[in-house]
């Protein structure tokens, strides 16, 4: 037929010529070609071979990045470096449905503080869930420093599923840091304020009403979920406890939090008093705080704790009378506190001493063990020298800050602030080994698993608070630089500078790539925050709208490339409730959820069903549609939602039928499309009987009609594939997807018969 040869005629044209212009424009550049043309050294090369990964290959470790101000965490891969995904935390995340849903809706709203959104958060530390002191990639952590908040992710679906508030604090920031076996999640304050913490007293009442703490949040594995019933807080001087972390092996049990401040100063530059930094970093030192979590555990089990806010808090003097919090004095300002590996000895770097300073676990039990303390605090709790404490002290550079170890026994790297550098040194022997200069001003910086008791070398992120002149210039407010260096060698070598373009990310934790093992589709009808059934969902076929009173709720599902309803009628002032469950088997096919105008968002993964919820306060005509381009007719996926004025008379709703997946159907399926068959090959027969030709308006829908059946072919390819591998999903949808091609081949057959016939069409020479 002459509309076949036409069509091919046209793709081979198409290409052919798409082929030669491609040939003929570029000769092929050899790697010199390359390396003189962009300027690069053979060390550059060197570095890029070591990152790059190529198309189809995947990264070694998958790193887990605090969102810092935008309260997010970020994923990336490395070496690679490139971003995988944003997981909303704190932050309402448009993309995701996240704070546009009900479900996440209902998790932020954990977040409140005291009847108040806050849709922000300062996230600094995140936190991976450990199963005897390694990475088991099953849960992150992570803090929010403004707002006393702790969230729960699961990594079987990268999701937030809990945000805790804490009831006595107004701001912490050193968390989260988890136990070994992720028993507690510790979090501790930052600037102290009363715990009874709705109640005001003023600044001259610091000391004695003031006070700072560390939380131990009870983590319920099975659950997924912190238990804040079980949760207790140790009640500490009103000194600005800072980063903590959990002891390991020979320290289990115990966990140490830093401090600054503990001149207690309050500032008061207006009143004439010198001002904060002054009165803050006056002293020599500062204090580490030394608690003995499982005996506090103890205690409060035992009903030792007194409630606030409904919270178990063990106050200072049970804690001074059962020796459950000693104090170790340190260096000036300290900020990172690190235990390492093996749990024998804690860092702490001064962030106004040039050393960093390390402790030994062992000394500090003696000490505590011979009752040998230099003094008493001025709340009572014992003081143990320092030099009964200290293993060695290391002087390397200036403002060091954060420290993370190596696989190789004994070797540590610390951030340098002030010097822009990390050093590499050797924490056993008390020796710098190397020193690399960062891009610059390096907060934290961060070892593959190199907080835990099996670090596994190879990479160190330096996490650079300024980038300065690294990147293309986007105004005076830059990007921060995450650096990748190569520690697998005696020498530390820079790979590469990867731009973080969202908030100041303060600490990143990466993870071997296979030991996370999420999944790619949900059980079908599952809520993702609750882990739990959906009440709104329904299967293929079960699809309704009930109205009760002025509530209009839809139970509906989206599958390429429809959703159902296609329909929803509401008068004004109705409460509109749309639950919808992507019925989705296959990987990576999700859909989004949008209504014009009513501030509604869902991104329904495979399995998912999502509510969303509103007012349909305004009369008109409102389109709904699909948000992820998933399939050639994504455009397609629409709806409308039609609001009524009171009174208008309802008109008929047709609702369109789900599908099914068993073999029968697919079955079914196959007949259906063979019936369909049937009476377009009779179309087909009476037209090419007549003198078609002679209608250009035929000619025209016949080829439309070919250009439907066209599509056949690759539809049937991938419905035999799958019927092939018993995927009876993908083979009825496969063979529905064909079967709505020969609908509208059929169709335009139809109305072009109709047509001839009506035309006075006459049998064909
Ligand atoms: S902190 Cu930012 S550089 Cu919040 Cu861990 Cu040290
Ligand atoms: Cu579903 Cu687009």
């Amino acid at each position: 037929m002459k509309f076949r040869t036409k069509q091919a005629a046209s793709m081979l044209l198409a290409a052919g010529f798409g082929c030669a212009a491609v040939g003929s424009a570029y000769a092929a550049e050899s790697l010199q070609d390359v390396m003189k043309r962009r300027n690069l050294s053979q060390q550059d090369l060197l570095a890029a071979s070591k990152t790059y990964v190529p198309t189809g290959k995947r990264d070694e470790f998958v790193a887990f990045s605090s969102g810092g101000q935008s309260g997010q965490v970020i994923v990336y891969g490395i070496p690679s470096m490139r971003i995988l995904k944003y997981i909303g935390v704190f932050t309402p995340e448009p993309w995701q449905g996240y704070g546009f849903d009900e479900s996440s809706k209902a998790v932020l709203a954990q977040g409140k503080i005291d009847g108040k959104d806050i849709t922000w958060g300062d996230t600094h530390h995140p936190a991976m869930s450990e199963t005897q002191g390694q990475y088991d990639g099953q849960f992150l952590f992570i803090n929010d420093k403004a707002n006393p908040r702790l969230a729960v992710i699961d990594l079987r679906d990268f999701e937030t599923k809990q945000i805790v508030v804490n009831p006595i604090y107004k701001s912490e920031h050193g968390g989260a840091f988890v136990t070994p076996n992720t028993e507690y999640v510790i979090e501790a304050a930052q600037y102290a304020t009363p715990l009874e913490n709705k109640k005001f007293y003023p600044l001259e009442e610091f000391n004695e009403k003031y006070r700072g703490g560390v939380t131990y949040w009870k983590f319920d594995r099975k659950e997924g979920r912190i238990d804040p019933k079980k949760s207790f807080s140790v009640e500490l001087p009103p000194y600005s406890q800072d980063l903590s972390d959990a002891g390991k092996g020979p320290s289990d049990g115990w966990s140490f939090t830093n401090s600054f401040c503990t001149e207690r100063y309050v500032g008061g530059i207006e009143k004439g008093r010198p001002p904060y930094e002054a009165g803050c970093s006056a002293k020599d030192t500062d204090y580490m705080h030394v608690i003995n979590w499982k005996k506090a555990a103890e205690l409060v089990a035992a009903g030792r704790a007194k409630k606030i806010n409904g919270h178990d808090v063990l106050m200072l003097d049970t804690s001074i009378k059962e020796g459950v919090v000693f104090l170790v004095p340190e260096p000036k300002s300290p900020h990172g506190v690190d235990v390492t590996p093996d749990g024998k000895f804690i860092t702490v770097s001064g962030k106004l001493d040039t050393h960093v300073s390390v402790y030994s676990f062992e000394k500090i039990q003696a000490a505590i063990k011979a009752g040998k303390f230099e003094s008493k605090d001025p709340y009572g709790l014992p003081v143990i020298n320092m030099k009964d404490a200290l293993h060695t002290q290391v002087q390397l550079g200036l403002g060091p800050l954060h420290t993370q170890y190596d696989a190789k026994p004994c070797v540590a790297y610390t951030s340098l602030y002030v010097d822009s550098q990390v050093a590499k040194w050797n924490y056993c022997e008390g020796k710098v080994l190397d020193k690399i200069s960062v891009h610059y001003n390096i907060g934290h910086l961060m070892t593959m698993e190199g907080d835990s008791m099996d670090p596994k070398g190879r990479y160190l992120v330096a996490l650079n608070k300024l980038s300065i002149d690294r990147f293309a210039p986007v105004g005076p407010l830059h990007p921060q630089n995450h650096q990748l260096i190569d520690i697998s060698d005696d020498k530390m070598q820079l790979l590469y500078d990867m731009p973080l373009p969202l908030g100041e990310p303060h600490y990143v934790v990466a993870i071997e790539a296979s030991k996370l093992k999420p999944g790619v589709r949900y059980k079908v009808g599952t809520d993702s925050r609750t882990d739990k059934k959906h009440a709104g969902a329904v299967r293929a076929g079960e699809e309704k709208t009930v109205r009760t009173g002025n509530k209009v709720e839809v139970f509906g599902t989206l599958i390429r490339s429809h959703i159902t309803p296609e329909t929803i009628e509401a008068e004004v002032g109705d409460e509109i409730i749309i639950n919808l469950t992507n019925l989705e088997r296959a990987q990576d096919e999700t859909h989004g959820f949008a209504v014009s105008t009513y501030n509604v968002h869902a991104s329904i993964e495979p399995g998912k069903t999502v509510q969303v919820k509103f007012k349909a306060d305004k009369e008109g005509v409102y389109p709904y549609y699909c948000t992820e381009f998933c399939s050639a007719l994504h455009l397609e996926m629409q709806g409308y939602l039609l609001v009524k004025p009171k009174g208008w008379k309802p008109t008929k709703t047709a609702m369109s039928a789900g599908t099914n997946y068993s073999e029968a159907d697919y079955k079914a399926q196959l007949k259906k499309v063979v019936d369909t068959q049937a009476v377009i090959d009779s179309v087909v027969g009476y037209i090419t009987g007549v003198n078609y030709k002679d209608f250009p308006d035929v000619v025209a829908m016949m080829d439309d009609a070919v250009d439907q059946l066209g599509k056949i072919k690759d539809a049937k390819a991938k419905a035999d594939e799958a019927a092939g591998k018993k995927d009876w999903n993908n083979a009825t949808l496969w063979t529905e997807q064909i079967w709505q091609y020969q609908v509208k081949a059929a169709d335009l057959g139809l109305r072009a018969k109709t047509y001839l016939e009506q035309n006075g069409a006459k049998k064909a020479k």
